[in-house]
Order: structure tokens, then C-alpha cells, then sequence
């Protein structure tokens, strides 16, 4: 495949944004290589600059679950926007979508809207602060929360890609309020509980990992982070902003049946425009402003646009009531053939998947917490991505990162999938 307008909006890029892009794990840092910049996308594709086009595994990291540009909701949005873009006040919009996410997710009275995932985030560990009156939290090694100083300790994606974990910018006061443990290691979250007595907010948890790729809840982890914070007066907040309305409609909650105290949302909830929420029980959710003390704002949360894309696609999921089985049945096909191929070819791996989710890791057999990911070969990942790539797939550039399957990948996109990576050889 030729490259050459990419590469030359890439060298242009470079001049005026730093490190020519807008977030770290789109620059092909680790795998090499120019980053392709795209031009447009519609159902399971996207075209590059050069008119290249690709099976999109990513879809923009979660958001398209319908495959990109679905046509009600372009329609919607185009609707919508004949009507204002931003009006900074609240509006009937907001409610609807507040009211079929709260009667649709379990554990949830309340929902609060903000503009991207790291966001909600943030929020919802100020807000685990103001009601316990504690400052210290758990988080988990490798899994990523956002960009914001309490979470960039040991964390997942692109800081993990990079060899950053953890950022210089954040201060040893905010790093020392950030308790870590391993992910599913039961014992370690026990030990630090019994150290750090009556000190702990919440326990901030990705029910299924998905920045260090994906890695699945073992040995009733989840199930036990509920116990370890009723026992201990601690909030337990689960990060679903890759899982929520993926995995199913209710998330991980609704599948593993574990409850949450502080859910946070992103990517679906907005149908590929910038939204963020976190939601919870009105005793939690109460203590928000205006109602309560904890403050937390923004000039373009609640945004008619990003409403109305995130409330249609919302409501086509849901009136789909084969949404879930078909693209996790989509999933698995997935699954179970590129592992079939592997196996043929002898390359010993790892396929991790829940739902719609899955990662490929290479020569290792069992993957379940970020040393085991990291012990995975990413340089034949790296291979491996390049060589799906000039072939017209796209998966996400980093062996930490996730594949996120949408509804658009069908029979057809998976069989010319398949058939380039028969031809991938291991050198
Ligand atoms: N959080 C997304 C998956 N790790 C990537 C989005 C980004 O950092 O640009």
C-alpha cells in the first residue's frame, strides 16, 4: 500500500501538534511505522488519505459498536444540529437519555453527564472522596483510567506502550494518595486494606481490562472487591468506560452480577461523539453540585449533539434484541479461527475476549494481570499488526490495547480477515 499523503500530513502535523497527533496511542510509536490519518468511515471501514481502505478492529477505540456513520444516527445528529449545537443550559434531551440509561443499568438512580471518559473518572473519585471523607484509593496495575494525576501510577494503554506508567507532572503528594495492587491478586487488595484502616475511598476497577489488553476478572475478583469494600466502608467504583453498553446493556455489572457503588461511562454512551458520565445511588450521587458540596462542572456537558448521537445509538441497541448475541457471536467466530490458524502454524498464544472485547497476545498461554501482558512478545504483535495492516486490516498499534468488534463486521469482513492472517508467517 502506498502511504504517501499520510506520511506527508504526518511530517506537517508534526510541526504544529506535539508529536503530530492528538493522543499518544494513535502515533504508531511502538509498532513503527507512520500513522495513517483518515479521511472517512462508514460501517465496518475506513479510508485513509491515500484512499486506502481498512477492516476497522478498532472503532475509534470502542465508541462505533454500530460500525461508523450509522445512517439514523447521521440523521439524528444532522436533525439535531438544525437546532443548535451547544446552548450551555439544561434541556429535555439531557433527561431522556439520563432516563433510559437509569431504568436500563442496574444499581443507578442518578447519572451525570461530562465530556470524555477520563473525566468521569476524575469526577467520580473526587466524588468517592467527598462522601467516605477518606482520600486514599486502590487501582490496579495496568488498568488505565483516564489521564488524570491519581491514575497515571503503574497505568495501562498508552502510558504502558510508552514506558511511562507513570507520568512525570504528577506530584508525590497526589502519587501517595494511590494505593496499587495487582489485578485479580484478591490478597494483595486484603493486605492493603488491613494497612491502610478506615484511609480508603474507593477501589477503582476496569471489570474487565481492556488497556493492557484485554484481560478478564478471575477468581472471583470482582465479587471479592465487593466484599473487601463492604467490609471496609470503601466505594467500589468500576471504570466501564470500554465495557458500558458493550458488554451488555447494564455493562459488567449486568454481566457478572457484581454491584457497584460509582460506575463511570465513555465511548458507546456517545455513539463516536465526546461523552463521559458517571452515575450511582442517590445517598452517593446526592453530595454532587448543585445538590450537594463536591464540586464538578463543564461548559459542554449534557451538549445537544453528543446527546443525540449517544441516545440514538443507545436506543438501537436496545430495541435489537439479537444486538449482543450477534456481535459476540461475531466475536467468538473471530476468536476461534485466528486461533485455529495460530495453532496450525505453531505460534503459541493467548486470546483473552469477553463479548465484544478480545486482545491477541504472543508465546505466552495465560494472561491475567499487566506482568503476564508485558511477558507477551510485542515485537511479533508489532510484526503481526504491520502485516494485517498493508493488507487492509486495521488493529489497534500497541499489543496493550484492545480489539473492539462492532455490529458493521460480518461474514464477509471476517473471511478476508481470515485469509490474510493465513498468510502471516513467523520469522
Ligand atoms: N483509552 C483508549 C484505549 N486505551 C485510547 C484512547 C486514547 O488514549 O486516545
Amino acid at each position: 500500500m502506498l502511504y504517501q499523503r499520510s506520511s506527508a500530513l504526518f511530517d506537517e502535523a508534526y510541526q504544529y501538534i506535539p508529536g503530530g497527533v492528538n493522543s499518544p496511542v494513535r502515533a504508531f510509536k511502538s509498532v513503527g511505522g507512520v500513522p495513517i490519518f483518515m479521511k472517512s468511515a462508514k460501517g465496518a471501514y475506513m479510508t485513509d488519505a491515500d484512499d486506502n481502505t481498512y477492516i476497522d478492529y478498532i472503532n475509534s477505540w470502542g465508541p462505533a459498536i454500530l460500525g461508523h456513520t450509522h445512517p439514523e444516527v447521521l440523521e439524528a445528529i444532522k436533525k439535531q444540529a438544525e437546532n443548535g449545537f451547544s446552548y450551555g443550559t439544561p434541556s429535555e434531551l439531557e433527561t431522556e437519555i439520563a432516563k433510559l440509561i437509569v431504568e436500563n443499568v442496574p444499581n443507578i438512580d442518578q447519572i451525570r453527564m461530562v465530556s470524555s471518559g477520563t473525566e468521569a473518572c476524575m469526577s467520580a473519585i473526587r466524588l468517592a472522596r467527598g462522601f467516605t471523607g477518606r482520600d486514599k484509593i486502590i487501582k490496579f496495575e495496568g488498568c488505565y483510567h483516564g489521564h488524570s494525576d491519581s491514575f497515571l501510577i503503574k497505568a495501562g494503554s498508552g502510558a504502558a506502550t510508552f514506558g511511562n506508567p507513570n507520568s512525570p507532572g504528577v506530584t508525590a503528594g497526589t502519587a501517595k494518595d494511590t494505593l496499587l495492587a495487582k489485578y485479580n491478586d484478591n490478597e494483595q487488595v486484603a493486605d492493603l486494606f488491613r494497612h491502610n484502616p478506615g484511609e480508603i475511598a474507593a477501589v477503582i476497577v476496569e471489570p474487565v481490562a481492556g488497556n493492557m489488553g484485554c484481560v478478564l476478572p478471575e477468581n472471583n475478583f470482582l465479587q471479592n472487591l465487593r466484599k473487601l469494600c463492604d467490609e471496609n466502608g470503601a466505594l467500589l467504583i468500576f471504570d466501564e468506560v470500554m465495557t458500558g453498553f458493550r458488554l451488555a446493556f447494564g455493562g459488567a455489572q449486568e454481566v457478572y452480577n457484581v454491584k457497584a457503588d460509582l460506575v463511570t461511562y465513555g465511548k458507546v454512551i456517545g455513539g463516536g461523539l465526546p461523552v463521559g458520565a458517571f452515575a450511582g445511588r442517590n445517598e452517593i450521587m446526592d453530595h454532587l453540585a448543585p445538590k450537594g458540596a463536591v464540586y464538578q462542572a463543564g461548559t459542554l456537558s449534557g451538549n445537544p449533539l453528543a446527546m443525540r448521537a449517544g441516545l440514538t445509538t443507545l436506543e438501537l441497541i436496545k430495541k435489537d434484541e439479537n444486538f449482543y448475541q450477534n456481535i459476540n457471536k461475531t466475536t467468538e467466530t473471530l476468536d476461534f479461527e485466528i486461533g485455529k490458524i495460530l495453532n496450525s502454524k505453531n505460534i503459541e498464544h493467548r486470546i483473552n475476549r469477553k463479548g465484544s472485547m478480545m486482545s491477541v497476545f504472543f508465546h505466552i498461554n495465560s494472561v491475567s494481570n499487566f506482568d503476564e501482558a508485558a511477558k507477551a512478545n510485542h515485537s511479533l504483535f508489532n510484526n503481526f499488526f504491520h502485516f494485517l495492516l498493508e493488507k487492509g486490516i486495521y488493529l489497534p498499534p500497541s499489543g496493550y490495547e484492545t480489539w473492539f468488534i462492532s455490529d458493521a463486521i460480518k461474514e464477509k469482513e471476517i473471511d478476508s480477515t481470515l485469509e490474510v492472517i493465513r498468510k502471516f508467517e513467523y520469522s
